[in-house]
């Protein structure tokens, strides 16, 4: 793999990093923001105040960045997404202009910490879950790798809610996170494009050119004004755009100046405008059929391809020549009008013919799957669609009227071809066969993924045109998770492999393999893992009022809540491990805190259910005088970016138990591995990678493989009520559902969760195959039991998962991206 290490500046003074000016111009911006000093200033406006002065530093990076860019005429990669999960902005500058530790010297001597200024930040929650927290590990990395990329996304004013959790269950917040402005951010108004809504198109002879011109009237027009967030790259100079885009009416209202007309007119625009960007769909792995999402969709994409042609224009002549310097990655189908709005741009605007037109857009386009997962495909009714955008549609009419041509001559009167691939479909308009067709590439997100894509579910995609599927199997990056998350085992690493280039080019992190037998490094490792048990357990103490033991084995499963992930194996098992304790008290058991942090989408509701229980069965084994506290269970508020990185870094087994075939990739299993966490998960995603790196002697795995889960699918699914006829453990566990165990009584409050296993009004029994897994589950968690007993077998253990983590760095996945993809070329930055 290139890497860029020659390129690293860590001399803090090389970047013009000086404390004394630092500190100075800190306590200017106290006094000119907020009209303050040191004694007087509140930790969040001393927040700001740095936050102003670290944007200073970034300032000249940004601007000989974007000017060398100019001059070696550079191609761009525009990452269209509907989500930027990027967490805090501070510590990850710092670290990545590589004066983290100089700032923090600064802090002190003024007598702050800079972890308590670091929690003045809220989290840039612009996304639901590893979506979008990959779109913003991948920015990060492109900018480290010196690659030139517009990430292009939304300004939602509200992002992903905020979590509370009252009497178990969850209540959702409004997240505000703009309330006291962003520090970091730069409004764009030069940049301002229009984007049209509604209305309808007439149809013009033109004469001269002997052809149809086609004509949007009567349509709704609202403003786009970018927010420029800058991307520092690692010690490089780099520093690429996050382009957010907020809507504006486009005539402010004005009672005064309009008449009757106007007036509607112009209340109805400012109405447009008023909600498009108010908030985030807090639904991961779910397609919502909103009128309001697809407004959504086309305003962060025309803003953003009107604004990628005009830039392209500004210095070249020639469109025909753009895929040569401009790729459109589409994250998922939500961006995926960006094809039929590359197409309106070229004919309607730039007059060119069909073919044309046609071989530029398939040029530039490139798609990537994140899921296979049935409710999240994107299938908008035609009527909806074509009232919001009817030229639009009728571009895509034209796009589906030639695909079917072509399907037709490859596949004489096969109808079950048109069927499975036609784009539109029985009344809807199909995103994902969209930009299958249009784009040059289709990726999945981890290899097991690729091969579901490619062998079932676009299987006849797959056989028609081959030469566009490739993987691009997902990655995390070390500066946040590792070096940022997880200080003390950065600097450890560092000091055993007597580098730091791992921070650039992780697959050195194998060094560490030479002292997996290492009776003291084994010791140094687990000693470190303890200080950040401490740590986590300080912060449980302080958001959530309960006392775990650091000296507990740390189980944990973070991440969105969804029946597929099943969180609710993971919460039956404890059930049944607290039955156990309570029938044999002296059972051999290592004391475990079962550790959990999920938001459920707000009208999710058997996800809001298994929140409760989680909490309910908490209530019950904390409290129970039987247990001794041997079984914890801990229900973490408001699992975030910033409270993911010290989760990690504490954790002692990952739990990455989805039903087989289902999560396409999963991106914090990585973490974990990264921080020498170890597996306990199914053959799924991107797990069967770690455990290919890593050695299934250094892993726990248990359940179904994905061939048979699918196999069980393909016949309907299998009989839950057998296993609970015959289990009399399971039998147990689920009876206490409904008989007042875990709810002071009350035998309704889990009914639909025990009727899910075994008479569903909806769907298949057990849909997710718990009870099939669950024996197989319970055995790998005695075995996990069992191991971390031999103290050093498990520091050999985790130090392996770290040390074999390497490949799962979104550094390499970006050199992939870039090698069969998009095919950038680096600048080098200089000041
Ligand atoms: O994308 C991640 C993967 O690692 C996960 O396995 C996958 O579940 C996740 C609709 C989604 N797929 N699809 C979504 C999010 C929001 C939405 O509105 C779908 N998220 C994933 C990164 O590849």
């Amino acid at each position: 793999m290139e890497t860029n290490t020659e390129t690293v500046v860590k001399n803090p003074t090389a970047i013009g990093f000086d404390k004394e000016v630092f500190k100075k111009n800190v306590l200017d911006n106290l006094k000119s923001l907020f009209r303050k000093t040191m004694e007087t200033a509140s930790q969040q406006e001393i927040f700001q105040a740095v936050a102003f002065e670290v944007k200073d530093l970034i300032i000249d990076r940004w601007l000989a960045t974007q000017k060398a860019y100019k001059e070696q005429d550079a191609k761009y990669v525009y990452y269209l997404s509907m989500e930027f999960l990027m967490g805090r902005a501070l510590g990850n500058n710092l670290i990545n202009l590589c004066c983290y530790d100089e700032v923090a010297e600064v802090l002190e001597e003024l007598g702050l910490d800079i972890n308590v200024i670091e929690d003045q930040e809220p989290d840039a929650a612009l996304g639901n879950g590893g979506l979008g927290r990959l779109a913003a590990c991948f920015i990060e990395s492109l900018s480290t790798l010196n690659y030139p990329v517009y990430g292009c996304g939304i300004r939602y004013k509200y992002g992903m809610f905020k979590q509370e959790i009252h009497d178990g269950y969850q209540v959702e917040v409004p997240d505000n996170w703009l309330e006291n402005g962003n520090p970091f951010e730069i409004k764009r108004p030069e940049y301002t494009q229009t984007v049209k809504f509604g209305g309808y198109v007439r149809i013009e002879w033109d004469a001269e050119r002997q052809r149809n011109r086609f004509i949007h009237d009567g349509y709704q027009a609202v403003n786009a004004v970018p927010y420029d967030i800058p991307v520092v790259g690692y010690g490089n100079n780099v520093v690429n755009v996050l382009r957010i885009w907020d809507a504006q009416p486009i005539q402010e209202f004005n009672l005064a100046s309009f008449d009757k007309g106007d007036y509607l007119q112009a209340v109805e625009q400012e109405n447009l405008a008023k909600n498009i960007v108010d908030v985030l769909y807090p639904n991961d792995n779910h397609y919502s059929g909103k009128e309001l999402r697809l407004k959504q969709q086309y305003f962060f994409v025309s803003a953003s391809v009107q604004q990628a042609i005009r830039k392209y224009k500004e210095t070249h002549s020639d469109l025909h020549k753009l895929p040569e310097k401009v790729c459109f990655q589409l994250n998922d189908t939500h961006p995926t009008v960006t094809v039929p709005e590359l197409m309106r741009i070229l004919l309607d605007e730039e007059g060119m013919e069909w073919d044309e037109a046609w071989d530029i857009t398939t040029k530039c386009c490139a798609y990537t799957n994140h899921t296979i997962m049935a409710e999240a495909l994107e299938k908008w009714p035609v009527d909806l669609f074509m009232r919001l955008l009817p030229r639009i549609y009728q571009i895509v009419q034209e796009i589906n009227r030639r695909f079917l041509i072509e399907v037709e001559e490859r596949y004489p009167n096969q109808y079950n071809k048109i069927r499975s691939m036609a784009i539109l479909y029985e009344g809807q308009v199909r995103m994902a066969n969209m930009a299958i067709v249009a784009g040059f590439s289709v990726n999945g997100v981890a290899r097991l993924h690729t091969e579901i894509l490619e062998k079932r579910e676009l299987r006849d995609f797959y056989e028609m045109m081959p030469e566009k599927f490739n993987n691009k199997t997902n990655g995390i990056t070390q500066r946040r998770f590792l070096l940022h998350g997880n200080p003390l085992l950065a600097s450890w690493v560092t000091e055993k492999i007597g580098t730091d280039k791992w921070i650039t080019d992780l697959p050195l992190i194998k060094g560490l393999e030479a002292y997996a037998d290492d009776t003291k490094a084994q010791q140094e490792f687990m000693d470190i893992k303890y200080k950040n048990k401490l740590r986590l357990a300080k912060y449980i103490k302080e958001h959530n009022h309960i006392d775990v033991d650091p000296n507990s084995i740390y189980d944990v499963q973070v991440k969105r809540l969804h029946e597929y992930k099943r969180q609710l194996l993971n919460i039956l098992h404890v059930m049944y491990l607290y039955n156990q304790m309570k029938a044999n008290p002296q059972m051999d058991f290592y004391p475990t805190t079962f550790i959990f942090g999920a938001k459920a989408a707000a009208g999710y509701k058997r996800a809001k259910e298994t929140i409760k229980l989680i909490n309910s069965v908490a209530d019950v084994v904390n409290n129970d005088p039987d247990i001794r506290g041997r079984i914890k269970v801990v229900f973490i508020e408001n699992y975030r970016v910033s409270n993911a990185e010290i989760i990690f870094a504490a954790s002692d087994v990952s739990e990455q138990i989805s039903t087989a075939s289902k999560e396409a990739s999963g991106t914090g299993n990585m973490k974990f591995m990264l921080n020498g966490a170890v597996t306990l998960g199914t053959m799924d995603g991107a797990n069967v990678e770690i455990v290919e790196e890593v050695g299934a002697e250094n892993a726990f795995i248990f359940g179904m493989s994905s061939e048979e889960v699918m196999a069980y699918e393909a016949n309907g699914g299998y009989h839950p009520e057998e296993i609970y006829r015959n289990d009399p453990d399971i039998h147990r566990i689920l009876d206490q559902l409904v008989d007042g165990t875990f709810s002071h009584g009350d035998r309704e409050m889990f009914r639909e969760i025990y009727n899910s296993f075994l008479a569903p009004s909806y769907g298949r029994a057990d849909q997710y195959f718990i009870l099939k897994d669950f024996r197989s589950y319970a055995e790998a968690r005695e075995r996990v039991n069992k191991a971390y007993q031999d103290k050093a077998r498990w520091a050999k253990m985790a130090m392996l998962n770290t040390a074999n983590s390497g490949k799962f760095t979104s550094d390499r996945t970006i050199e992939e991206y870039v090698r069969d993809i998009w095919h950038l070329k680096k600048v080098q930055v200089t000041l």
